[in-house]
């Protein structure tokens, strides 16, 4: 019985269960769904939360009494479900304005124009309860070299988020920025490309406590790397505060499959760390039900990624509690990997004095010793697959 429940937290997009179809060689496939319809079929589904962009909920220059009558049906039905708002986001890359960028383009009243947009949907993200704020730079980059000067684009993105960071201090909200890296698609390349480079950036900002990376399958694989390493790398550094769980076949355009499609070892991975590793954030699904699809489909599709995650958590618990796993994981010396390579308080000093450590080790007896990980990882294809 893999049913899905809000204790699960699973949460979805307004965007994704909503993406109508169009790409950059064809139109809309499927009509436009109601963001109310949306809480309620992803809450009968066994979801728990929804998350959305400012223009997936409130559409593009509505009027203030518009705007007003979208968040209160919303809201209704937020109500009526018991689904809660764990994120919100803002939506920089749609409109033709921000075809340059929003927080780095070259315009100077792109950027202050930007600012604002973001700042109206933190108040309202803050309004509904969310924890997390994601920033997703698509547009912030460039597709030749002098049309950006990555050092000063960097100067503006860094100024962005110190005063995105100093507005949620002042105003008193409960809201951390996750980023969200992506190496390209929509721009040739893209700022912040990796949860590397994220990281990296995050310490160089005036409140850094405030950030953290918002890390999806899809973009990691897009740029070849691996995603459970990737979001092992965000935790041990204390910034995994959300993430995008969806299905990628390998180094292409961003496919955004449900969770599970793709590249299925990953996945697993992925979920046994999150299971074990204590991330304790929403398991959020940014994924797009192919243009294929009808709304059936699209319910299946959204089912799907649950019902993945449910399958793979069982699966990965299984491996974790076999004996013959513990046992390969000695074998493996995963144990060896987890003591500290010095002793207490040992100094340089003690360590050349350590004769064991050079003068009578044996390096090419050591390198004999196999380290049993075929064994290991053939374990876990047994489990994932259910054999
Ligand atoms: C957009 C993007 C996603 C981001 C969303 C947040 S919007 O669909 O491709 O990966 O997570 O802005
Ligand atoms: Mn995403
Ligand atoms: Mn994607
Ligand atoms: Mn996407």
């Amino acid at each position: 019985n893999y049913a899905p429940t809000p204790e699960d937290r699973f949460s979805f997009g307004l965007w994704t269960v909503g993406w109508l179809g169009r790409d950059p060689f064809g139109e809309a496939t499927r009509a436009p769904l109601d963001p109310v319809e949306a809480v309620h079929r992803l809450a009968g589904l066994g979801a728990w939360g929804i998350t959305f962009h400012d223009d997936d909920l409130i559409p593009h220059g509505s009027a203030p009494a518009e705007r007003e009558g979208h968040i209160k049906r919303f809201r209704q039905a937020l109500e009526a479900t018991g689904m809660v708002v764990p994120m919100a986001t803002t939506n920089l890359f749609s409109h033709p304005v921000f075809k340059d960028g929003a927080f780095t383009a070259n315009d100077r009243d792109v950027r202050r124009y930007a600012l604002r947009k973001t700042m109206r949907n933190v108040d309202l993200a803050a309004e509904l309860g969310a924890r997390t704020y994601v920033a997703w730079g698509g547009r912030e980059g460039a597709e030749s070299g002098a049309a950006k000067d990555i050092r000063a684009a960097l100067d503006r993105m860094k100024e962005a988020f110190d005063l995105l960071a100093e507005y949620v201090t002042e105003q008193g909200y409960d809201l951390r920025f996750a980023i969200e890296p992506k190496p390209n698609e929509p721009r040739g390349d893209i700022l912040l490309p990796t949860v590397g480079h994220a990281l990296a950036f995050i310490d160089r900002l005036e409140r850094p406590e405030l950030f953290g990376v918002n890390p999806e399958v899809g973009h990691e694989q897009m740029a070849g790397l691996n995603y459970p390493h990737g979001i092992a790398q965000a935790m041990w550094s204390g910034k995994l505060i959300h993430l995008d769980l969806n299905g990628q076949s390998g180094i292409k355009y961003d496919q955004d499959l449900r969770f599970g499609a793709g590249d299925l070892r990953a996945a697993f991975w992925t979920v046994d760390l999150l299971e074990s590793g204590g991330y304790e954030g929403p398991r959020h699904f940014d994924f797009k039900p192919p243009r294929t699809e009808d709304y059936d489909g699209v319910w299946a599709s959204a089912a799907g990624c649950m019902r993945n995650y449910l399958i793979l958590r069982e699966r990965a618990a299984a491996f974790r509690a076999d004996p013959a796993v513990q046992e390969a994981l000695r074998d493996s010396r995963l144990d060896q990997l987890t003591l500290p390579t010095l002793e207490p308080g040992e100094t340089p000093g003690r360590l050349l004095a350590d004769r064991s450590a050079f003068e009578d080790f044996d390096p090419d007896a050591a390198a004999q010793r196999g380290m049993a990980f075929e064994r290991l990882d053939q374990l876990a294809m047994d489990h994932l697959l259910g054999a």
